[in-house]
């Protein structure tokens, strides 16, 4: 009963459950599952019956004789829902899951979506490539809605797995190739993915959202992700001079590191350091001077800054549009 409660729980309005399906693939994943549940329930519930009618029967035959009988129809309902049964039973739910799951949960061909997003997965967020554009983001995937997207997916370093459960099932990113998988929303809203794979300290804080826009919408915020940063200020030399560029790509500067997220539109994105902090100044100010508490063990390093300098850094990242 608990299983049940938790699982119509879950159901309810969360923003990252595969009970509350958005899309054709987890739509029939959660279908699945439900049926799944379904047929496990009523085996449990013929076993229990027929547990309950055995030792009714038993307390009976006490006091009447003839065991040999009932020994071989015992044997007959062992072997049949027993053995029989459930292999057939399973094997059918295998078929079902292999014809009707798996395929529509498949990526779809290149040739056949015209939009692709490499997704590469770090220690421990995301960053998004959209194919054919210079346009690179991180955390937050903007797809447009009601069309098929091809994700692709990779690692940079370890195991992780892109999973967002109201859109389709996971995809393990794993070294030195790419899986793909589709990535498609039914209606406009946001949705929230989670590292679906163990892999190290910050697994629990790589989430990521992926938005889905009405195309028009789509089509602009894409158009603004391709181009380059126009921000200027003091603030850029202190970007420039205090190492964040070694590991921070601007695009439209000299800044070119591949270590952490392209920080060009920082100001496009709602969080920062993957779902971890909201993305306001006192938060960027904390995240910069204080990341290894309120992200231990991420990859950039606490940054001495403070005063003015630090002052004239977030003027520079909160023109970052
Ligand atoms: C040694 C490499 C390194 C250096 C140096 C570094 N960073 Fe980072 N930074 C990272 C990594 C890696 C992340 C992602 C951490 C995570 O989410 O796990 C990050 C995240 C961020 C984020 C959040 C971005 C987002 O979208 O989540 C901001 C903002 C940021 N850094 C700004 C700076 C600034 C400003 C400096 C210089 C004062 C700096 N960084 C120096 C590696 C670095
Ligand atoms: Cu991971």
């Amino acid at each position: 009963m608990l299983a049940v409660f938790a699982a119509v729980l879950a159901g309810c309005g969360d923003q990252q459950s595969a009970l509350a399906p958005k899309s054709h693939a987890s739509t029939d994943i959660a279908s699945l599952f439900w049926w799944m549940m379904g047929i496990s329930w009523a085996g449990l519930a013929l076993v229990v019956g027929m547990m309950v009618f055995a030792w009714r029967r038993a307390r009976r035959r006490r006091t009447t004789a003839g065991p040999h009988e009932h020994e071989r129809v015992g044997f007959a309902v062992v072997i049949g829902a027993g053995v029989i049964f459930p292999i057939v039973l399973v094997a059918a739910l295998f078929v079902i899951s292999d014809i009707f799951v798996i395929q529509t949960t498949q990526a779809p061909a290149k040739s056949k979506t015209r939009l692709t997003i490499v997704v590469t997965g770090h220690q421990w967020w995301w960053e998004a490539r959209y194919q054919g554009t210079s346009a690179v983001t991180a955390n937050e995937i903007h797809i447009p809605v009601r069309t098929p997207v091809r994700v692709e997916v990779q690692t940079a370093d370890v195991i992780h797995s892109f999973w967002v459960p109201r859109l389709n099932r996971t995809i393990d990113a794993m070294p030195g190739r790419r899986n793909a998988i589709e990535l498609y929303a039914d209606a406009v809203g946001r949705y929230r993915g989670q590292c679906d794979e163990f892999c190290g300290l910050q697994h629990a804080h790589m989430a990521f959202y992926v938005v889905a826009d009405p195309p028009n919408v789509f089509r602009r915020w894409l158009a603004s992700q391709a181009k380059p940063a126009t921000a200027s200020g003091p603030g850029k030399a202190v970007f420039m001079s205090a190492s964040c560029a070694n590991c921070h790509a601007i695009r439209g500067t000299s800044a070119s590191g591949p270590v952490g997220p392209d920080l060009t539109h920082l100001q496009s994105r709602t969080t920062i350091g993957a779902l971890t902090l909201p993305n306001t100044r006192a938060d960027l100010s904390e995240w910069i001077t204080d990341s290894q508490h309120v992200k231990p063990g991420n990859q950039m390093p606490d940054m001495r800054l403070h005063g003015a300098l630090l002052n004239a850094l977030l003027d520079y990242l909160e023109a970052l549009k």
